[in-house]
């Protein structure tokens, strides 16, 4: 048969590391003979490479040039308007039997799945170039960093990656040449971008992943929900680590002692505002650093849990960033950031719904529209993003390429609820935590397709991302708990609550430091709480809320339990693991019995 694979064109720009790992090579090989691009270039995210890509991507109108002088090496990217969040409904774990997806997975039988994405794949990239990426998520020396390679037949992949992750030689290089070494296969094309032909396909037996029909981040940047998190959160059960949907942030009193926490928080509910909140005046000489903003991957070592940040940048919602809401998100993406679906100033700049300053008096919307402030379209899409180097947050923490990691003092979960959830409150002990995690819910937001708004749960805010049974993966949560002489104490929080004039109670933001405060001092054993049937509440002495306009209501109001809405709570919490048809572990069901008790129910 003729082999109509084209030639594989030396690496560009990745100097003496070339690729020489034989079954990187037989892979590349077997994808460009079964796409049949017009050629194939290797990827090193250089400075020279990411010049002639956006050079290219101007041409072809896959990016927008800004104002150089308003936003530097900056570039505006307009996804297809049928594509612009994740699409649950089309993401599919693709395990030898269905139990091993799990209830909350959608699964496809791998043999057919395969058969199926091999014909939308057959010529796809005719008369275009495929590229390949080396990457690699966390740091150089990370007992825990995996190597990935791309392929796609996007520019405006290639140009995320190299901000997203750490990619070209370094990833050759840990990669190696042993034929058994592990690495991710992921392959994306965009084909026509229809959503009837969007597949967004994982085999975590293979350590494959196969995304196909859509151009949006979540959907295509194949390290990040894909990599790091569902097959992430497979290979972490198996060889006995965590992969977490958790920003993670150190934090350090006046007198130099620093903690660091990690938070799971549901997508778009605050996880990057947080990570780097820069505290109010009244905590003069506190300090946030960020470690990372969307993803963290734990390991065991002496007896406690350190965590990495697997990625290199952020891939952030952009409405309501202000220098009010994040000034440290607002000076990050200031500069060398790729911005998806903003509206377009008169004058070349960005704008979105919630920037600091008047709305201009007239942009181009997100669709490449007319718009002004008396357009009924938000100018912006609700779900637009920013990619940006996580070295533009003036708030990194220096540890951050630490391959051993950062010791984490508390795990922090959190949904947002209008009603319902305390600001915080603290667990008894590790599986307590587990079953706070293993209950959260949280209202829906733009980051997916769907309905927003409405309550789901979300356990450990990985409901979307979790790569195999969602049964076992608490039974991992509880076994990894037994492994741990010095465990995380694990925190709920709820930002969100309202009063009952449908305002929010909280002022959030820079001032959750104050429940952060109450977190550290937790962990040190110096702050106050008292029992109650959820877990260990502060009563409102227990938080400093000094220099802070709040109505001592609200506060009561924000702290407090109201019986009704927690007997529906627990109700739906037994709901939930019904639903999930009898996978949930033992223990979490005498959880629930404890706390339901708790409640005279
Ligand atoms: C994200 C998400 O983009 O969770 O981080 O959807
Ligand atoms: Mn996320």
């Amino acid at each position: 048969m003729k082999n109509l694979a084209p030639a594989i064109f030396p690496p560009m720009g990745i100097g003496d590391a070339k690729p020489t790992n034989k079954a990187v090579l037989d892979w590349v090989h077997e994808i460009a003979t079964l796409t049949q691009p017009e050629n194939v270039f290797w990827c090193d995210g250089s400075e020279r490479e990411n010049d002639f890509l956006i050079a290219e991507s101007l041409k072809q109108d896959v990016l927008i040039e800004l104002n150089q002088k308003k936003v530097p090496r900056s570039y505006l990217h307009r996804s297809h308007p049928n594509d612009v969040a994740r699409v649950e409904q089309f993401t599919f774990v693709c395990t030898p039997t269905k139990q091993e997806a799990g209830p909350t997975n959608n699964w496809s039988d791998p043999a057919e799945t395969y058969a199926k994405l091999r014909g939308l794949l057959t010529g796809a990239m005719r008369g275009r170039t495929m590229f390949v990426i080396p990457y690699m998520m966390g740091p150089a020396d990370s007992p825990l960093a995996k190597i990935g390679l791309e392929i796609t037949d996007s520019k405006y992949v290639v140009l995320s990656l190299s901000i997203m992750t750490r990619m070209g030689e370094i990833a050759l290089k840990r990669l190696g040449n042993h034929p058994s070494e592990e690495w991710n296969r992921g392959v994306h094309s965009l084909l026509d971008v229809n959503p009837e032909r969007r597949f967004i396909c994982h085999f975590p037996q293979d350590n494959t992943i196969i995304s196909v029909g859509s151009g949006y981040g979540g959907n295509v940047l194949l390290s990040k929900k894909c990599l790091a998190l569902r097959i992430g959160s497979y290979l972490a059960r198996k060889q006995n680590w965590m992969a977490e949907h958790m920003l993670i942030l150190g934090v350090e009193s006046p007198e130099g002692r620093k903690h660091y926490v990690a938070a799971a928080f549901p997508s778009a509910c605050g996880k990057t505002n947080f990570a780097m909140l820069i505290p109010p005046a009244h905590f003069k000489g506190w300090k946030v650093t960020t470690v990372g903003d969307d993803i963290g991957w734990m390991r065991i070592r002496d007896g406690r849990l350190y965590a990495v940040n697997p990625e290199n940048g952020y891939f952030g919602v952009v409405p309501g960033t202000s220098y009010k809401s994040n000034p440290n998100a607002m000076r990050s993406i200031a500069h060398h950031t790729i911005y998806t679906n903003v509206a377009l100033t008169d004058d070349g700049d960005v704008w979105w719904e919630g920037k600091d300053g008047p709305p201009p008096v007239h942009a181009i919307d997100w669709r490449g529209n007319d718009w002004t402030p008396q357009s009924t379209e938000k100018a912006a899409h609700p779900n637009s993003r920013f990619t940006t180097g996580m070295r533009n947050n003036p708030a990194l923490d220096p540890d951050v390429e630490k391959g051993e990691g950062v010791p984490i003092s508390a795990i922090i979960l959190g949904g947002r609820r209008s009603d319902t959830v305390p600001l915080v409150y603290q667990g008894f002990d590790w599986n307590h935590g587990v079953y706070l995690g293993a209950t959260m819910a949280s209202e829906t937001t733009a980051a997916a397709t769907g309905a927003v708004g409405r309550v789901r749960r979300d356990p450990m805010a990985m409901l979307p991302f979790c790569g195999y049974n969602i049964g076992e993966y608490f039974q991992h949560w509880l076994d990894i708990g037994k492994q741990l002489t010095n465990p995380p104490l694990i925190f709920n929080v709820n930002w969100f609550r309202k009063g009952a004039d449908g305002k929010f109670l909280w002022p959030g933001f820079g001032e959750n430091m104050r429940v952060l405060k109450w977190i550290i001092d937790r962990c040190e054993g110096s702050g106050g709480a008292l029992k109650s049937p959820i877990g260990w509440l502060p009563s409102p002495h227990d938080l400093d809320l000094a220099e802070l306009d709040i109505d001592h209501n609200a506060v009561d109001e924000l702290l407090g339990l109201d019986h009704e809405e927690w007997q529906k709570e627990i109700a739906a919490h037994k709901e939930f693991f019904d639903s999930l048809g009898g996978v949930v572990p033992e223990e979490l069901q005498k959880q629930r019995e404890q706390l339901a008790a708790g409640f005279d129910l």
